[in-house]
């Protein structure tokens, strides 16, 4: 049963084919989501989602403390703006009920499958299709079916680069016989006032939770294998005044995101590029001054906490509170190698052994491996293991070698180190939904339509960007991060602006693309379908002197009404 291509067969018919499949209902697909039913006449899609609601990562991250290292008015679809964030930096419950609420307000829910694990999808050269094999999880669902097979004629990956926890291998971490946990997996029924904590790890999510956890535990210890850079982040809660405004005068929230865009555009010269600007050696100055004048009773831990490797080869920290929470009596900074851990606690190589109630293990994501633990196969049955024998790559992050009808958010090189990624993510979805579109309408009229990006076109983007990200900060052979592969090859972030990213997506060349089907006359030979950026960032100009005159009143009104 095949259904018809642009709707949803009613009531059970269809229930193992659809016209596009999306793996997860996180902001990424949730937003192609919202794109196929905005661009197309397409209202046969299924979402499938291994977890029990919308969100994501947003979902998974419950850990205290846990809040968005990007500003509020950044961080939501330029589609549907937030106007109202209670604090500048959001917390994850703020921003998982803000997904929920774009779920609802587009009518998402019908078109996800939850408790859904795709563990297989597999091109049927023969049919044209992709035959996706899903694992029912949940009491109630499983006893329905534990597995089925679903068919589809397009589909994108929406699973994330943060997805799956990274268990570290430390011997006799499963002999703990306190409480253990994993910063994505927080239990919060675990009560950890006056415990004795340790957190293994010490990147953007330990640096949260050790902050949030220092105000109620007994004793804590961070086991640090590597600084980071951590600077101020200024964080402040949004006036009643302020948020009024924003949310009834959307000029103001406009000139706010378009400053906030500018600013983060604005810094990845220093972040990405060059680590020897004057902004960059200003921004780790900052830092160290930062971390001496809170950390001023233990000057001793100073030299242990300054990296010597660029800022932003790995992700730059942003807290008011970290290095506050290190300088109280009861949180010990260990940076002595982990040996192993014992049935009560952590040894390090000296042999010196801590006994704890709880372990956090904050180690962060198997960021490098793209889909996992997803097997996928493509054209000829070829795995894509094997196409990214070298570490995944993609073009433009969103459509691979060999895989058919495919496309990723949220994909190879497209993470970014200084802005916020629903920019990004936000020109995927349009990317990907032109593409889709054209699958659909060959679908429509009885044809069949298959593009993969030509071989030649997606070595020739790689070699291009790659030869750019070697000349990043990111490459920095000092230090190893989520960024990138054991050999130094960077598979995870954009070398370049986000408004560079958007420009570049912002046609799809048809001639990038290899394509077959009875209906490849419509697309064969077509030049470029024209589908423009979401501007976000301030126009040069007259529009910027207007916008940024209107910015400078702002921030004196508010600084003079205390809003
Ligand atoms: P990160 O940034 O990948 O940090 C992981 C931390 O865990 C980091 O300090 C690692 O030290 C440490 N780590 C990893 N493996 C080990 C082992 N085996 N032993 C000791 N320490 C270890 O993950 P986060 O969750 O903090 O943040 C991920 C992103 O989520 C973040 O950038 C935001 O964008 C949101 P290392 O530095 O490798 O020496």
């Amino acid at each position: 049963m095949t259904g018809i291509p642009g709707s949803r067969p009613v009531g059970n018919q269809g229930y193992t084919s659809s016209t596009v499949v999306i793996i997860g209902a996180g902001i990424s697909g949730l937003c192609m989501a919202i794109e196929i039913l905005n661009r197309s006449q397409c209202r046969n899609i299924l979402l499938l989602e291994k977890g029990s609601q919308v969100g994501g990562t947003w979902n998974d991250n419950k850990y205290p403390g846990c809040a968005c290292d990007v500003w509020g008015a950044l961080y939501s679809f330029s589609f549907e703006q937030k106007s109202d964030w209670a604090r500048e930096y959001p917390g994850q419950e703020e921003i998982r009920d803000y997904v929920i609420h774009v779920a609802e307000k587009y009518g998402l829910y019908k078109y996800i499958r939850f408790n859904t694990a795709v563990q297989e999808a597999r091109w049927d050269n023969d049919h044209r299709q992709w035959k996706v094999n899903v694992a029912v999880s949940g009491y109630k669902d499983s006893q329905f079916h534990e597995s089925y097979q679903i068919t589809t004629d397009f589909l994108v990956s929406a699973v994330g680069q943060l997805n799956i926890p990274s268990w570290p291998s430390i011997p006799g971490l499963d002999d703990f016989t306190g409480k253990l946990m994993h910063s994505a997996r927080w239990d919060l029924t675990y009560d950890f006032i006056g415990k004795r904590v340790a957190i293994i790890g010490n990147g953007a999510t330990s640096a949260q939770i050790t902050s949030e956890l220092a105000k109620s535990v007994s004793q804590l210890t961070v086991y640090q294998r590597t600084p980071n850079w951590v600077i101020p982040r200024h964080d402040a809660s949004i006036s009643p005044v302020q948020k009024f405004l924003l949310s009834y005068v959307p000029p103001i929230r406009w000139c706010k995101r378009a400053i906030q865009m500018q600013y983060r555009e604005a810094i990845h010269e220093a972040t990405v590029r060059k680590s020897d600007s004057w902004l960059a050696r200003y921004m780790r100055k900052m830092a160290v001054d930062a971390m001496q004048t809170q950390l001023r009773d233990k000057p001793g831990l100073w030299a242990k906490l300054v990296p010597n490797y660029s800022s932003g080869c790995k992700r730059i920290i942003l807290s008011d509170d970290y290095f506050a929470a290190l300088n109280r009596d009861h949180v010990h900074l260990e940076t002595r190698p982990i040996q192993r851990v014992t049935g009560y606690g952590i040894e390090t190589a000296d042999g010196d052994l801590r006994e704890y109630d709880l372990i956090i293990v904050a180690t962060g994501f198997r960021s490098v491996e793209f889909m996992y633990p997803i097997q996928v196969y493509g054209q000829n049955g070829r795995p894509l293991s094997e196409v990214w024998k070298d570490g995944a790559s993609a073009y433009y992050g969103v459509t691979v070698e060999d895989l058919p009808n495919f496309g990723m958010l949220y994909g190879p090189n497209t993470n970014l180190g200084h802005n916020s990624i629903i920019v990004m993510i936000e020109a995927q979805s349009r990317y990907l939904s032109t593409l889709i579109a054209e699958v659909v309408r060959a679908k429509a009229h009885g044809n069949s339509l298959v593009l993969q990006p030509r071989p030649d076109v997606v070595a020739t983007f790689n070699d291009r960007i790659q030869a750019e990200l070697r000349e990043s900060t990111f490459a920095d052979p000092n230090c190893h991060s989520w960024y990138k592969l054991e050999n130094g090859r960077i598979t995870n972030n954009w070398p370049g602006l986000a408004v560079r990213y958007q420009r570049e997506m912002s046609r799809v060349r048809w001639e990038d693309y290899l394509v077959e089907g009875t209906g490849k006359s419509r697309v064969q030979g077509k030049k470029a379908t024209h589908i423009g950026r979401v501007q976000e960032e301030l126009p040069v100009r007259t529009t910027t002197l207007v916008l940024s005159a209107l910015g400078v009143a702002f921030a004196v009104s508010a600084y003079y009404l205390e809003f």
